[in-house]
């Protein structure tokens, strides 16, 4: 008879398959579904540079002083090894071009190459995930000032510049390696705090260096671009440069990818409305799911009406060959492995739900004008069975089933993580 997983599953199949619903379908599709795990969400953004000196910058803020934040490589991957055990499915690790291996050496972000990346794609490799990639614009002394790739200073400009082009390349070996398609994001935090006076020349310097950063041809089964805009922040409340009008236009004329931060946009607006608008005159879109509070204060992602609407959105156009789903929070104040598993499972959740919808149905009645069912549906599916297929997908796919994966959190905080005694405030852990 099975477990009672197992026929709890069996009676929400039934219920589902009333609406015409496959279950198994929905199953089969959410397996082959990657999340990108950011590698930020378990150190605070820090990275592993010599010369890091602990300042963040470029208006990135991370709050909290949860014990146990990984403090070198090693650490960082064996805490993603915690989380992703308790992740379902396969997934990607995206990771930021600040956490290069240097070994003690001092090496400029220019000087970067796939020598100092081969830890993680070695990594990688081990465990069948696939890389993306993104250059670190922050952090670093050229970037204290504000400004990056549109500094007024063409020697500024020239050292980021090239820090692009050694990205994408590593992106693209990384690829190679892994066999897998990598996706470089671009996001800069360029800006100003107050009301410029040129709001022009610094998006010409802009659009110009990313030119030059993208002259060099790629193979797009190596790497595509992707360009991340943001509507203010912290030290840039008055001007960005990379605007989302600026990266629209440009991801138009250039032909790359947009990068829809769920933070990044006034709090009223819609992003899962910008979705079907964008991916008509863009080749593909990378999400990246987060949760603003009041601002784009990056929280852990939960299974909210936001999120929800997103994934709706990828699901219900046929969007999913398209989109690159791509975490992005760091929460402190938490344990942090269980802050990627609480902000994966959520978003495979989130995406389980939109599978889930009697699509054809519903598309019936808004063809056929008959709003009345259409709003009754949404409504009533809103209380299918759907934690019994999410259940089901979890035991499918061996991870823990329920909160029990916090019994695994507690035990690697208890064995690993309290060891880390300068990661942070002792006595302040779950355990
Ligand atoms: C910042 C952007 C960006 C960063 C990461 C670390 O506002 O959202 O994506 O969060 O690159
Ligand atoms: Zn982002």
């Amino acid at each position: 008879m099975g477990t009672n997983i197992e026929r709890a599953y069996l009676l929400a199949r039934e219920r589902y398959a009333e609406l015409g619903v496959d279950t198994e379908a929905a199953l089969q599709a959410l397996a082959a579904i990657p999340l990108s795990l950011h590698c930020w969400q378990g150190d605070d953004v820090g990275g592993f540079e010599t010369s890091a000196d602990g300042s963040l910058g470029g208006g990135l803020a991370v709050t909290g002083s949860y014990p146990g934040k990984a403090r070198s490589p090693e650490e960082l991957r064996a805490d993603l090894d915690q989380a992703l055990a308790l992740i379902p499915g396969r997934h990607r690790l995206n990771l930021h071009a600040c956490y290069a291996e240097l070994h003690g050496r001092k090496v400029e972000r220019t000087d970067y190459g796939i020598e100092h990346f081969q830890g993680w794609v070695d990594w990688c490799k081990a465990r069948g995930l696939a890389l993306d990639f993104n250059p670190t614009y922050f952090a670093h002394p050229l970037a204290a000032d504000g400004f990056t790739l549109s500094h007024r200073d063409a020697g500024v400009r020239r050292y980021w510049i090239e820090h692009g082009i050694t990205c994408r390349r590593i992106a693209a070996e990384a690829a190679r390696q892994l066999g897998s398609t990598a996706v470089t994001n671009f996001w800069i935090p360029d800006g100003s705090k107050d009301l410029p006076a040129d709001r022009k020349a610094p998006r010409e310097r802009l659009a110009a260096s990313l030119d030059e950063i993208f002259a060099e041809p790629i193979d797009p089964a190596l790497n595509l671009d992707a360009v991340e805009s943001k509507l203010f922040g912290i030290g840039s409340e008055s001007y960005v440069v990379g605007s989302h009008e600026f990266y629209l236009g440009y991801a138009v004329a250039r032909q790359k990818l947009v990068c829809l931060d769920a933070g990044h946009f006034h709090p009223t607006e819609s992003l899962a409305d910008k979705i079907s608008s964008v991916l008509q005159f863009v080749p593909g879109l990378l999400l990246h799911v987060s949760r603003g509070v009041r601002w784009d204060s990056d929280h852990v992602v939960l299974l909210d009406d936001p999120t929800r609407a997103v994934m709706e959105e990828v699901v219900r156009g046929g969007f999913l060959p398209r989109t690159h789903i791509g975490l992005d929070f760091f929460d402190a104040s938490i344990n942090r492995v269980a802050a990627w598993v609480i902000g994966s499972r959520s978003t495979l959740k989130a995406l389980l739900l939109a599978l889930l919808e009697p699509a054809a149905k519903l598309r019936e009645c808004e063809t056929a004008g008959d709003l009345t069912t259409r709003l009754a549906l949404l409504e009533e599916l809103k209380s299918l069975p759907f934690g019994a297929v999410w259940d089901e997908h979890c035991r499918r796919q061996n991870v823990p089933v329920g909160a029990a994966w916090l019994e695994d959190v507690r035990r690697y905080e208890r064995d690993v993580l309290s060891a880390r005694v300068s990661g942070g405030t002792p006595g302040r852990s779950f355990v």
